[in-house]
């Protein structure tokens, strides 16, 4: 069984994640780990934050499973996911800056409230007609295997690289438009305000079974289980 690192403090990312993969995997968190370092996500691309995340964690982690006395609990992976909403009518707002668009104009630093965020989307749009509030979640998941302790004090320098050599993406795009007001309980984020391309309720309205099928997140996740098994049928062979 492959076991993954989330690279995470969203519950509820971690949630979907869990959701979509199944049980073919065993998931560690950050939650397992609280004095993991905290990464600062400055990328100007979901790919560079997701890139970062990982491979931070990665570089990590080999010290909390000193040895070859844990296999069953270390993990093969970190995998990081970065995600968010990006509005047309807004030129792509609020894109990295999603989990925090409330204050991204000003000095406060960390996320805010999904609550604000989305009141702050809504006061953006509100002279925005329906045609033209399309929409997209955009994911990009970066999956760094956890090389081993001697790799890391064998070459400190060449190390960080080998990271990111061996760090793959894997992206899924979810089209749809933005509401004028919040609809439905379930899912985080800017789930009750958006309602996906070919529904007329939206991912909140939708609930979870629905949502882990289409999401973006879902189609990261596919190809990256599509690799995965790929490279697994090649260790076969
Ligand atoms: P980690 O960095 O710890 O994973 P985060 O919430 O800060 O948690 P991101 O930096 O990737 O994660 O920001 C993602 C934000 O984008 C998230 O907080 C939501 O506001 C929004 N978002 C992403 N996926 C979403 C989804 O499926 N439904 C609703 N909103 C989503």
């Amino acid at each position: 069984m492959t076991t993954l690192f989330l690279a995470t403090r969203n519950a509820h990312k971690a949630g979907e994640i869990h959701a979509i993969l199944g049980s073919g995997f065993k998931l560690l968190t950050l939650t397992d780990f609280p004095a993991a370092p905290t990464v600062v996500e400055d990328a100007a691309t979901f790919a560079g934050n997701a890139t970062k995340k990982a491979v931070e964690l990665a570089r990590w982690l080999p010290r909390q499973f000193p040895g070859p006395q844990m296999p069953d609990t270390r993990p093969d992976f970190v995998l990081a996911d970065d995600s968010g909403l990006e509005v047309d009518v807004l030129n792509g707002a609020p894109g990295v800056h999603s989990a925090r668009f409330a204050a991204v104009d000003s000095s406060k630093s960390g996320n805010t409230a999904d609550a604000d965020n989305n009141i702050k989307l809504l006061r953006l749009l509100k002279d925005v007609p329906p045609e033209k509030r399309t929409a997209r979640f955009h994911c990009v998941i970066a999956l760094t295997p956890m090389l081993t302790e001697t790799t890391e004090s064998a070459s400190p320098v060449c190390y960080g690289d080998e990271f990111e050599m061996q760090t793959k993406l894997f992206d899924g795009v979810c089209e749809g438009r933005i509401l004028f007001a919040p609809r439905g309980q379930n899912g985080f984020g800017y789930d009750p305000l958006f309602v996906p391309v070919g529904f007329e309720q939206t991912f909140a309205e939708l609930g979870n079974d629905v949502k882990n099928k289409l999401s973006h997140r879902a189609q990261a996740l596919a190809k990256l289980k599509q690799q995965l098994d790929a490279t697994a049928g090649k260790r076969l062979v």
